[in-house]
């Protein structure tokens, strides 16, 4: 299927990998990309080293494109950013802040630079920075979010700006690739589904309680620091909840959640760690390979599209 992103980006099928702290390392990113999809490695917290090995570990499994997340909290972003063009990714993903400080040099080396926004404002103000196309995110999306819903969001983006829109939030299968379309997006952007395949590095604790999660399943906590994150509900969330509706400060908060994403991945800490995930958990059923989750997802919308 031929969209203005897969010809972009010189991809298969119109689907990007959500770029997860922890979760987006090489094994999921490559898996993706040999699927058809955009794999993308997601840098987040890790040390810029750390990004290039992931980088070059993904070469070696793929020849097909794929691309890095670089998260905008992260104090290392400047030296993440270089390492991206000094490795040649084609092309890269956004989140939690503005990238405008380095798309001129992303630009210069040509590198296709889609950010991901949570509003028309930002949208508007990347396309005029430069941005070759965005995510526009609802607040279904698992992890760091804005607070408009994907079937508000998308539309309006898809107004406000003439480069492609790539739909994220509460899309899992064909019926919501099918609807995104439907919204003006070139593309779809998966994260909780992804957690939950074969390649994913994630424990399997953290796969089954997606797979165990109901549609309700989610919170948002850190409404109150502006940080608002939606997580699968668990004795963390709880704890932190209850913290926030005392009036807690960043500190004490921030002692709940200091390493609980990794705890949750790596140690499949699913109880006291931070289950990142989006709305669309409850449609989770069983754990699949890249492959199967792409060919089925794309077959399904193809059919609703009447594509097939
Ligand atoms: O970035 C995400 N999702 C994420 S990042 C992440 S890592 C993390 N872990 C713990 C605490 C905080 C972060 C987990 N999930 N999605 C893309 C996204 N970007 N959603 C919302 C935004 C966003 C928010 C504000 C984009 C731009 C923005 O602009 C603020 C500004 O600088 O004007």
């Amino acid at each position: 299927m031929k969209t203005k992103i897969t010809e972009m980006l010189g991809i298969e099928y119109p689907i990007i990998q959500g770029g997860m702290a922890w979760v987006g390392e090489y094994h999921l990113a490559s898996a993706v990309s040999q699927a058809g999809g955009l794999g993308i490695i997601g840098a987040a917290s890790a040390p810029p080293e750390v990004v290039r090995e992931q980088i070059r570990e993904a070469k070696k499994l793929t020849d097909k494109p794929f691309a890095v997340n670089v998260m905008l909290m992260n104090p290392n972003a400047p030296e993440v950013a270089k390492i991206v063009i000094e490795e040649g990714v084609k092309a890269v993903t956004t989140g939690a802040g503005n990238p405008a400080q380095f798309m001129e040099e992303w630009k210069k080396a040509g590198v296709k630079v889609i950010p991901v926004v949570a509003s028309v404002a930002m949208a508007k103000m990347l396309e005029r920075a430069g941005a070759d196309a965005v995510v526009a995110e609802g607040m279904e999306s698992g992890g760091h979010i804005g607070s408009t819903t994907t079937m508000s969001l998308v539309p309006q983006v898809v107004d406000a700006v003439n480069i492609p829109v790539i739909a994220a939030g509460g899309i899992a299968d064909g019926r919501g690739v099918a609807a995104a379309f439907m919204l003006g997006a070139e593309a779809v952007q998966m994260g909780t589904r992804f957690v939950a395949s074969k390649e994913s590095i994630v424990h399997d604790n953290y796969k089954q309680k997606l797979i165990k999660a109901t549609d309700i399943d989610s919170v948002i906590t850190g409404n109150s620091t502006g940080h608002p994150i939606r997580t699968i509900r668990n004795k963390m969330t709880k704890e932190y909840l209850k913290l926030e509706e005392q009036g807690a400060g960043l500190e004490e908060l921030e002692q709940l959640t200091l390493g609980s994403l990794r705890n949750a991945v790596i140690d499949g800490d699913v109880v006291n760690g931070s289950v990142m995930a989006g709305q669309i958990s409850g449609m989770i059923h069983d754990v699949q390979s890249c492959e199967e989750i792409i060919t089925s997802v794309m077959t399904q919308a193809e059919k609703l599209m009447k594509l097939a």
